[in-house]
Formats: C-alpha cells, structure tokens, sequence
C-alpha cells in the first residue's frame, strides 16, 4: 500500500508510510519490535500489562476522526507509523535554504544534524514513560489511571516514530542509534537519558500533572519548530506527533486543576480562610497551594533547562541549514534568515541580569523559550480561575527564567523565584520554601493511596467535567488484572 491518509493494519506496523513496499525499512522495525516490547515490558507500567485499558489508538491521519477507542491490553496496543499528510509544494521555509524544495532525502551535510536532533527527541519519549512506570499503583482514580497509560503508549509511539525515520534514512548508524534509545534508562548513573528533565523522578501523582503540563509543553514547542523542518519526513511526523501532545497537556493542566479544585472545596468547607495554614490544609488530605506552587517552580525550571543555552551556535546551525525553525515559523513577519535582526537575552551581567540584544539567530533557542513562558502564563492564568472562583485568596506564578537553573546564562547564579540574585548562603536558608522539601514529598507521598473503585477519586483531586470519550461517570476506564 502507497502513502494514503489512511492506515495499513495488514503489516505488524500499522503506517501510512508504505512499509509493505519498502521491505528494507519494514524488516529492520520487525527486527526492532521485540526489542521494543522486551523494553516495554521491563520499563514500562509496573502491574498492569494484562489489564484492559480504554485507549484510544491513531486510525488514521485525518484531523476529523483520527482515532478510535477501545479496551486493549498496553503490550497488545498497535503502535504505528503515522506522517501528516504530504504537501506537494512544500518549500525550505527559512534559513540559507529558503524557498528551494523541501528535502525527501537527508541532505549529506546534515546528516550529523538531523541525526543528533532525532535522536535527542527520540530519546525523550521512552525515558517519560520509565520515569512514569510506578504510578499506576497508586493513581488517584481509574480514569486517572487511563489517561497515564494513554500517555505512556503514545510516548512509545512517539518513539516509533523517531525510530522509522532513522531506520529508513541514516542506514546502519540509525540501526545503531535506534538501539541505543532502547538502551539508555531514566536516571541511570551509567547510561542516562540525554536531556536533565528526564533523568529526574516523577515521585507522585501531582509531579506528574505538572510534568505533562510543564515539560510536555517543552514538547510542543520543540515539535512545533522540528515541524518546521526542511526535511519533509521529520515535518510530517512531528505534526502527526501534536495531534497526541495535546491530550497530554490536557491532562496535565486539568490534573493540577483538579487538584487544585479539591483544596480550595476543602478549605471553604472546613472554613479555612488562610491559604497558608499548611497544617490545617494538609489534615483535610488534600494539598496546600504553597506546595502546589513549589511543585510548579520545581517542574517549570527544570523545563526551562529543555530549551539549551540562551546563546547557542548549535540552535543557528539548526536554523541557518533550514532543519530546524522557530515556533510558528511561516506566520512570522521577517525575513526567516536573520541576517541583520537582534532579540533580547536575559543574560547575567555583572552581579545582575539584564536584557541584551545578541544577534537573532544565536538567540533561537531563547525566543522560543520566551514563546513557551508566554504558553505556561496563560495555563497559570486558568489554574488562578480556578482559585479565584473557590473565593480563596491565592495566587499562582511562574518563577522567575534564572531561578533554580541548570542550564545557560543563570546556571552558576543562585536566584530566588522573583528573580533576586542570591548568595549560596541565603539560597541555601530559603531553598525549601521554593522548591519541595523531602517533608512535602513525604506528606505528598501519603496521600498517594490507590482509588480504584469505579467513579471514585482520592480525596486529594476533584473528579473531571467530562469524562474521556464523553463516557458516563462511573465507567470502568482500566478493567484491572494486576500481572
Ligand atoms: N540537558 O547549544 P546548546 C518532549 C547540551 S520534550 C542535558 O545550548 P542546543 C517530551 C546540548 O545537547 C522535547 N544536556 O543547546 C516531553 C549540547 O551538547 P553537545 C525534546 C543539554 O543544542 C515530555 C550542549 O549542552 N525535544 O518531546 O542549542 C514527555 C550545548 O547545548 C541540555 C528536543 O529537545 C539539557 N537540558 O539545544 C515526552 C528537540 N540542553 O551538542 C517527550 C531536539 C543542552 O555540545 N533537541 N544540552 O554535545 C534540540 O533541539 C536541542 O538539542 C536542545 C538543546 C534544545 C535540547
């Protein structure tokens, strides 16, 4: 079968790539597959392989009706190979390249580069769902519990999908690498995932919400400029891969918004006015805002880590060579080189941090990071809905760019989360009031209880205004046999 909007399910790989004709490509993911569900059965979710799962599975590539639902055991889900469709005139939208015809074929003096931004996004997925594995036993609710398996398949097919292009376009380097993403582990000394965030623990339910809102939304960002691509293939994929991603920051923000819901009922309820008597929030078993906002200081900086260094010659290459664009690229009001424009940098100057202008196409990787802050803002913004209805008195923000950070400009500067530089000494004294303490993670930890009973939730969260696939309230989202 040819490329068509529609999908193959007749080979193992379901795809509209045309894999039954290009038996190269389908013989090298066959012999990938066991691999892959060894990998999925050893590092992914912990107990519930055999259960039955509501899941929804990518049917097809048309935005009106792309996918289906229904129960299916997670090592049975059909992971395939899914490209948005084709543009016949598709053109290098930016960069030295501008206006020649899109790349079907890995330019040679790219390779390299393509290669690394393929494999540091495939790289990503797997090691999401080794960081999630655990959580399954204490989710907070069956329709909690579905969602964080449909998460987790669809990471495993983003990797597929960052595994078909480099099987199909690096030869035995992209065989070489595509075992390799099957090797690395999440927070494994010797062999870790590439990128900071994703070798941190995701201890609990709440740090999962936040991960899906906060770095998942890094995911967005970067697919969003990778689908800008002068490579056609890698184009198609990330844009099919947003299809996915949204539900995965719909979970993310309602799940913080749920739980911020049930602490805000419970506070008016037992008339709590003062957002800050932590105490007395947390003996009501949910979770006090102040530990909310600490979680959400916690998760935004280390996403802030995901976007490079501010200045970066690797992000102009990317830029320069047309692989890799800027967020939103072609309704953009410039002329997509840079040759003479600037942008603002926040850089740390002296003691202090300053706005600089350094040339545009250096600072790539800051304009989108400032393009994602501006995103997280507005998601901040309906959580703050959600509080001001409740009648409490809180407020959530974003920390400041240079607070807690790993990575570039502010790596080496201590900052508090409204940006004041700080020395070690005062960081050190004020540190666990704005990031989780090993006390908040142990408080978090005990409300961590499993709540399986059909249309039930934990104290700790508000149940959904809809449920998935507009299903009635006590429907059985995960028919639970524990393997
Ligand atoms: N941790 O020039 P620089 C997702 C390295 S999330 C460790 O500043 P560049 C998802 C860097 O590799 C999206 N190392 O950065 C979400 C470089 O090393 P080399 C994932 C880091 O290259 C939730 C050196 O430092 N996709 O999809 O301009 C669930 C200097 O780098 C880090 C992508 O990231 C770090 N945080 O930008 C599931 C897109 N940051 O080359 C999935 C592909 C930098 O000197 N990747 N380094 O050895 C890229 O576009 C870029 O590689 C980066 C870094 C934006 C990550």
């Amino acid at each position: 079968m040819a490329e068509t909007s529609n999908v193959d399910y007749s080979t193992k790989i379901p795809n509209n790539v045309g894999l039954t004709d290009d038996q190269r490509v389908l013989k090298a993911l066959e012999q990938w597959h066991p691999g892959y569900i060894d990998w999925w059965m050893t590092m992914g979710p912990e107990g519930f392989q055999t259960s039955d799962v509501y899941l929804r599975t990518a049917i097809s590539i048309d935005p009106k009706g792309w996918a289906k639902f229904d129960y299916v055991k997670m090592p049975e889900y059909r992971w395939g190979i899914l490209l948005a469709p084709r543009q016949e005139d598709r053109q290098v939208n930016f960069g030295t390249h501008k206006g020649e015809k899109a790349w079907q074929e890995v330019p040679g003096e790219y390779r390299a580069m393509l290669r690394r931004l393929i494999v540091v996004q495939g790289d990503t997925e797997p090691a999401s769902v080794e960081q999630q594995r655990h959580l399954g036993k204490t989710a907070p609710s069956l329709y909690d519990m579905r969602n964080l398996f449909q998460v987790n398949v669809e990471e495993g097919r983003h990797l597929w999908a960052m595994v078909y292009l480099l099987q199909k376009y690096f030869g035995k380097d992209g065989r070489e690498e595509a075992e390799g993403l099957l090797q690395r582990r999440s927070g494994d000394a010797d062999k870790p995932r590439m990128l900071g965030a994703f070798n941190e623990a995701t201890p609990d339910w709440l740090s999962f919400f936040m991960f899906t809102f906060f770095t998942d939304r890094d995911g967005k960002m970067q697919l969003e400029s990778l689908a800008q691509s002068g490579f056609d293939p890698l184009s198609r994929t990330c844009r099919f891969m947003l299809t996915e991603e949204a539900h995965h920051m719909f979970v993310g923000e309602t799940g913080v918004g749920r739980a911020i819901e049930a602490t805000c009922q419970a506070m008016k309820a037992a008339g709590i006015e003062d957002p800050y008597d932590i105490n007395a929030v947390r003996k009501l078993g949910v979770i006090d805002l102040p530990t909310m906002q600490k979680k959400a200081n916690l998760h935004f900086s280390l996403s802030l880590d995901l976007f490079g260094s501010e200045v970066s010659t690797n992000a102009a290459n990317y830029y320069n060579s047309g692989v890799k664009g800027r967020f939103q690229e072609t309704r953009i009001d410039d002329d997509h080189q840079l040759t003479n424009a600037v942008y603002p940098v926040s850089k740390f100057v002296n003691g202090q941090i300053k706005l600089i202008d350094e040339p545009a196409l250096t600072a790539i990787n800051m304009r989108l990071r400032d393009d994602y802050v501006a995103d997280c803002a507005k998601g901040v913004e309906r959580w703050n809905k959600v509080i001001e209805k409740a009648g409490v008195n809180f407020r959530l923000k974003l920390p400041h760019v240079a607070f807690h950070r790993h990575i570039g400009e502010f790596q080496n500067v201590k900052a508090s989360p409204d940006g004041k530089v700080l020395s070690e000494a005062e960081w050190a004294k004020q540190k666990d009031a704005w990031v989780p303490s090993k006390a908040d993670g142990d408080f978090i930890g005990s409300l961590m209880q499993p709540c399986w009973e059909r249309g039930k939730f934990a104290t700790w969260i508000s149940s959904p205004k809809v449920g998935i696939d507009n299903k009635a309230g006590d429907f059985e989202y995960v028919k639970i046999h524990q393997g």
